[in-house]
């Protein structure tokens, strides 16, 4: 039985203390302030309460069109405004799709994500994105879709054709946002993730680190996100790709130890959620990696490629899992924040 399966039922005991939404500025800056040993033993202690230690969830990410985008989003090589040298391309054929999605599901993913350069979708695009979503869940695969914006109908759409997940990233701190995106608001990324809750799919839900933000700002981020009325049921936290070309280009290293202090602190603060070490990837060398999974995260994009730019090759990754005994998680089980898992509490096993 997989860890959060051997969970209690909802409603079956009180909600323990560390599932919380209202957490202050001051309590997660403190938690950035632990000494390292001390975030990383309180994080890890968490992560062993709520999910298997050894398991990685996996997922494949699809670009299903590419590039011409109208937003200013300063890290984006797809938007339009920056001569990255991306070629632009229009919404991918179905068919297309599927076969990647059968790719996707040979090699192991559980869930197949699909992105697109929009602001938000066109309602003349939707019919094709539904049969995407219908065409991808035939595979037996878990559907996440990435489309900018959504109307209230839209989410009603992408949820009755079966979407599991809904990828919309708050980025970064309400008081950084307005330095990198100018085209929408923080309010507009919150009203999306509302539409998306009341439609009744999961959010996915992260930001990216390393923009040149403040330390506060990463704490504000992760702050907003465990304060919605429920924790997004994944967490990606990117790590910039500096893509020549985007406003971020000559953006200084983050500190790594800096991201690694991210993804515990996420893990703290949304203890039953997945936490996906995203983007950036390919910069990070092994024991990054192996630091981070000690530090809470529990999913990764799989696969050479993320939307535009590159990952990890896949088997570069299942050797790791095989040199730290790690598992590629079976498959999404459900989410149940109530009671941690006592089987992988304090057990050293
Ligand atoms: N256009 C849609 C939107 O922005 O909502 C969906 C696709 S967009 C590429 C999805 C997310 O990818 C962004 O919100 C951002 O967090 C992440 N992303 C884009 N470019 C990145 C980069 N260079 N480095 C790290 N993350 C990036
Ligand atoms: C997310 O948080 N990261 C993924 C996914 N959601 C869609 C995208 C990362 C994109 C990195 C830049 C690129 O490949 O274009
Ligand atoms: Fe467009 Fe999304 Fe890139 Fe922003 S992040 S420029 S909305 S594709």
């Amino acid at each position: 039985m997989s860890a959060i399966e051997s969970r209690r039922e909802p409603g079956s005991a009180q909600a323990p203390s560390d599932i919380r939404h209202d957490w202050t500025r001051g309590e997660v800056e403190a938690l950035f302030a632990l000494t390292f040993n001390d975030l990383l033993f309180r994080a890890h202690s968490l992560h062993r309460a709520y999910f298997d230690p050894n398991q990685v969830q996996v997922s494949t990410l699809l670009s299903i069109k590419t590039g011409a985008c109208p937003e200013d989003c300063a890290y984006c090589p797809q938007s339009t405004r920056y001569d990255t040298g991306l070629e632009p391309e229009q919404l991918m054929a179905i068919e297309a799709v599927l076969e990647q999605a059968r790719a996707a599901a040979d090699s192991g993913a559980t869930r197949f994500c699909m992105g697109a350069a929009w602001r938000s979708p066109k309602d003349r695009d939707m019919p094709q994105v539904l049969a995407m979503v219908k065409g991808v869940k035939e595979l037996g695969l878990e559907t996440c879709m990435t489309l900018g914006m959504l109307t209230e109908k839209q989410a009603d759409q992408l949820a009755q054709a079966g979407l599991d997940y809904y990828n919309h990233n708050l980025d970064t701190s309400p008081e950084y946002y307005g330095d990198i995106i100018t085209t929408r608001t923080y309010k507009d990324r919150l009203d999306t993730l509302g539409h998306v809750r009341d439609a009744g799919m999961k959010i996915c839900s992260g930001g990216i680190v390393g923009m040149g933000e403040e330390q506060a700002d990463r704490a504000g981020l992760l702050q907003q996100l465990a304060n919605l009325p429920e924790h997004p049921e994944s967490v990606p936290i990117n790590m910039l790709v500096r893509v020549p070309g985007t406003p971020l280009e000559d953006e200084a290293d983050l500190d790594p130890f800096e991201f690694i202090r991210a993804i515990a602190v996420a893990r703290i603060l949304m203890p039953a959620s997945h936490v996906r070490l995203s983007a950036g990837r390919e910069e990070m060398n092994e024991q990054m990696h192996a630091l981070a999974y000690f530090a809470g995260a529990n999913s990764i994009f799989y696969g050479e490629k993320l939307l535009t730019t590159p990952n990890p090759e896949g088997n570069d990754d299942l050797a790791l899992f095989a040199r730290l005994g790690i598992q590629p998680e079976k498959r999404q089980v459900c989410h149940e924040p109530e009671a941690p898992n006592p089987q992988f509490y304090n057990a050293a096993s």
